[in-house]
């Protein structure tokens, strides 16, 4: 039987672990505050953020609970719809925190409807590929270190589409991409199997975009989000080997049942989670240095309340890789040298249980947040008053609630 494990480290083990888990920082999406929905339609929230000031204040909120939020990822075009102005930057730092991932929106726009990078039309191509320039100046200005591309590209029949025509394409924009952008930035490319496009899409797997960020120059690198994968693919795998490749760029952290459900990290999988932060610790260890990689959430709360699903997953990530920095790895080695599967298992296992909550609290204090981050969100009443200045911006703005989709 999985009982509770205690926790009994060695001093020089626990400094360790509290001292990464005290420098470990992880991205908050913009997205994640404002109000989403289902293909079937969205419900609103009171306290939902509004505008860019909305959800810089829940992130700011989020990083004054946990300490280990700094950066908000931001969409271009849902969080600057009038253009950049570096009075942002500004609005950003009033909330105590800065700029994080720039990403480009080339899915929305009608003439997208076939494609941007990968579109039969040289124009619509040239289009989205000033898009990604313009983004990258947005990133330049708001000092990020990471341009994150996702594309909505792919086809919903055979036959719809030339399969290598669209390769070639999105590999000749992205090089246009990399060669645009400041030496200190980084451009992570996403992958998907699946959806909007039915049939495939143009970066499906993390070999398409291997393959892509190769192609495009040294700077770019794959990113990972957990909920683009087929069911029962070995995630953890492709992790360890894009690790060792050192093409591992960064992560979108959520959890999923079915399919890109964006669900809260931890809720529905832990061990997965975890076994990914194994792969990460395991190479920290052998290193022994801090990996360079984006840790960002990508999750829509679709019934959750923002701010709370957002801090309560930040407390899972952190409470996950503690686990994984548990684990016993000079006893792993030797128990895989001796190909012992049971205790080599056994190894994973009793880090995966153990209690971490004393470990998380010393952090916590270390780092000056609250012991309980999420209780003490839930004890300070800002979603009770975000709710009711957000209700009153919303009637002022005459912002029309149209929930459903089509
Ligand atoms: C995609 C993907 C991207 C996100 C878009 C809106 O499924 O996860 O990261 O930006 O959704
Ligand atoms: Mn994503
Ligand atoms: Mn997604």
């Amino acid at each position: 039987m999985a009982r509770r494990k205690k926790l009994s480290l060695s001093s020089a083990d626990e400094t360790r672990v509290i001292g990464r888990l005290k420098r470990f920082r992880i991205e908050v999406p913009s997205w994640g505050f404002a109000d989403t929905g289902t293909r079937f339609g969205k419900f609103f929230q009171d306290a939902a953020a509004v505008d860019l000031e909305d959800k810089f204040a829940d992130a700011g909120v989020t990083h004054a609970m946990t300490g280990i939020t700094p950066t908000v990822a931001v969409h271009v075009l849902w969080d600057f719809p009038g253009g950049y102005d570096p009075a942002i930057e500004k609005l950003a730092r009033k909330h105590g925190v800065r700029v994080g991932a720039i990403n480009p929106n080339v899915f929305q726009d009608q003439c997208y409807k076939f494609g941007s990078v990968t579109n039969r039309d040289a124009k619509i191509r040239r289009r989205a590929v000033k898009h990604i320039l313009e983004s990258i100046e947005i990133g330049r200005q708001a000092g990020s270190r990471y341009l994150s591309l996702w594309f909505a590209d792919g086809a919903n029949y055979p036959g719809q589409a030339d399969i290598r025509r669209r390769k070639r394409w999105a590999a000749t924009a992205l090089k246009k991409v990399h060669q645009a952008m400041p030496r200190n930035m980084t451009m992570l490319l996403e992958y998907k199997p699946f959806e909007p496009a039915t049939y495939f899409t143009d970066f499906f797997d993390w070999g398409s975009s291997y393959v892509f960020c190769k192609s495009a120059g040294p700077r770019a690198k794959v990113l990972v989000d957990t909920g683009h994968h087929l069911p029962s693919c070995n995630i953890e795998q492709i992790v360890a080997f894009l690790l060792d490749e050192k093409m591992l760029g960064g992560f979108h952290f959520n959890d999923r049942k079915y399919a890109d459900d964006d669900l809260t990290v931890g809720s529905i999988d832990p061990y997965q989670a975890f076994r990914i932060f194994n792969e990460i610790a395991a190479y920290e260890w052998e290193t022994r240095r801090d990996l360079d990689i984006a840790y960002t959430i990508d999750q829509s709360h679709n019934v959750k309340p923002k701010v709370e699903a957002t801090i309560q997953t930040v407390c899972t990530v952190q409470e996950l890789l503690a686990k994984a920095l548990l684990v016993d790895r000079k006893l792993l080695a030797a128990s895989q040298a001796a190909e012992d599967t049971v205790a080599s298992e056994e190894i994973l296992r009793a880090a995966f249980r153990t209690d971490v909550t004393p470990l998380l609290r010393a952090v916590r204090r270390k780092l000056s947040v609250p012991a309980d981050p999420l209780a003490a969100f839930r004890a300070s009443g800002y979603t009770q008053r975000a709710a009711k200045l957000r209700r009153d911006k919303r009637k002022a703005l005459g912002t029309l609630e149209d929930a459903s989709y089509a």
